[in-house]
């Protein structure tokens, strides 16, 4: 070795420069400081410093925050972020979906009465295909007699609604239509083309006892008994264009005229308290109702309505008139039935149909809370009942030809 204070050359092993006499020793390692307690107590008071700085700044941090921190830390280090921390599964509440029907929205203003406009049906009768098979009969009293051509000829049927049974009451090749029960019960009134012109004639409840009432040369259809039985109303002209509103005795005598203008008059109906008469004319140019006090002889127009009002017919208590519009515009073929009070407020429509179809000839029920009415709804005409409100509509006839012109007995 070399004596780091002279430079001479040493042995390996001399512990002193031969030179110089320097010693030579291992060298001292360097003497480490001990900490003093003043830095100890400084590092302990930097540490707390620094936990109750983040202890605060973690309290002023929103969980977003905290969340957007975990995120971009787990980023870093490649980790799926987790926060919240996970908890219990909870059960999955899908959104309520609310149909446009319940759905709250302003009201519609109701459109003045002057015009009676449709108006939703309470429920409406969705399209259904034709049944293979007929239904359960409905069990309800009365019967209901009615028009049909299922064997090739217009003939007049009864259905027995307690049993659904039907029979046959006319059987010839002329035309039988428009029955009406007389308020007993024992008599239907119709008219037939059977003797070369129409007159009213009336059976019993059987299809015996027929009588010719009218015997004139004129047309005389549509009969519809007084409340009591003791009288007739009907429509009679030399043409479809003459119409004019007739009553008659039940035996045919007597027989009067109530109308007289230019226009056609048709369809009287009864009221029953048997002081007015229902009927449609067409006097302000289409189909409308009206009704005459036979007491006072005045008229009142009780519907004003764009389509054709038809075949008015009152209900059992006298403060509702049924009856049916038809559209006559080209390729709009439709007909609902309609309800409106007795003076002419209130028109609502009970039939609604999303294709065309005629609903027509409506007649109340003994009790008056249903209403039966023909329809071709389901391709060829058919008898139908529903709930005066237009619900549970119901199809009491199956044949293959037009059924139509229900009446229901009292
Ligand atoms: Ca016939
Ligand atoms: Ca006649
Ligand atoms: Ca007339
Ligand atoms: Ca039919």
């Amino acid at each position: 070795m070399f004596c780091p204070n002279c430079g001479t050359e040493n042995k390996d092993t001399a512990r002193f420069c031969k030179s110089c006499g320097q010693p030579f020793g291992a060298p001292a390692a360097p003497k480490r400081r001990k900490p003093s307690w003043l830095t100890v107590v400084w590092l302990l008071m930097v540490a707390l410093v620094c936990v109750v700085a983040g202890i605060a700044i973690y309290s002023r941090l929103n969980e977003e925050g905290i969340a957007a921190l975990v995120t971009f830390i787990t980023t870093l280090t490649k980790q799926t972020p987790v926060w919240p921390p996970p908890s219990e599964p909870k059960a999955v509440i899908l959104p309520t979906v609310t149909s446009p029907a319940t759905a709250t929205s302003p009201p519609t203003p109701a459109p003045p009465s002057a015009t009676p406009s449709p108006t939703e049906a309470l429920t409406s009768v969705p399209p259904t295909a034709t049944p293979t098979s007929i239904p359960t009969p409905i069990k309800m009293s009365g019967e209901i007699a009615f028009l049909s051509e299922r064997d090739g000829n217009c003939e007049i049927y009864v259905i027995d609604l307690t049993d659904n049974s039907q029979k046959k009451l006319t059987n010839n090749s002329a035309y039988d239509g428009e029955p009406d029960w007389s308020p007993d019960g024992r008599w239907i009134a119709f008219d037939t083309n059977r003797d070369g012109n129409y007159e009213i004639y009336i059976m019993d409840f059987d299809g015996g006892g027929v009588l010719n009432l009218t015997q004139s040369p004129q047309r005389e259809r549509e009969p519809d008994w007084s409340p009591d039985g003791s009288m007739i109303a009907y429509e009679a002209g030399d043409s479809q264009e003459t119409l004019e509103i007739y009553i008659m005795d039940a035996d045919g005598a007597n027989r009067r005229r109530l109308t007289n203008n230019p226009f056609p008059d048709r369809a009287p109906a009864w009221s029953p308290d048997g002081r007015r008469i229902a009927f449609m004319s067409k006097r302000e140019g289409r189909w409308q109702i009206y009704v005459l006090d036979l007491e006072s002889g005045t008229t009142s127009q009780i519907t004003n309505h764009p389509d054709d009002c038809r075949f008015p017919t009152w209900s059992p208590d006298g403060r509702y008139i049924a009856f049916n519009t038809l559209t006559d515009e080209p390729g709009d073929n439709v007909g609902q039935i309609w309800v409106v009070d007795a003076d002419g407020t209130n028109p609502r429509m009970l039939t609604r149909l999303d294709r065309d179809g005629r609903n027509g000839r409506p007649a109340w029920s003994p009790e008056g809370t249903k209403i039966v009415f023909n329809s071709n709804r389901d391709g060829d005409y058919e008898i139908y009942i529903m709930d005066m409100d237009g619900a549970n509509p119901q199809r009491l006839t199956y044949s293959a030809r037009d059924d139509y012109q229900p009446d229901w007995s009292e």
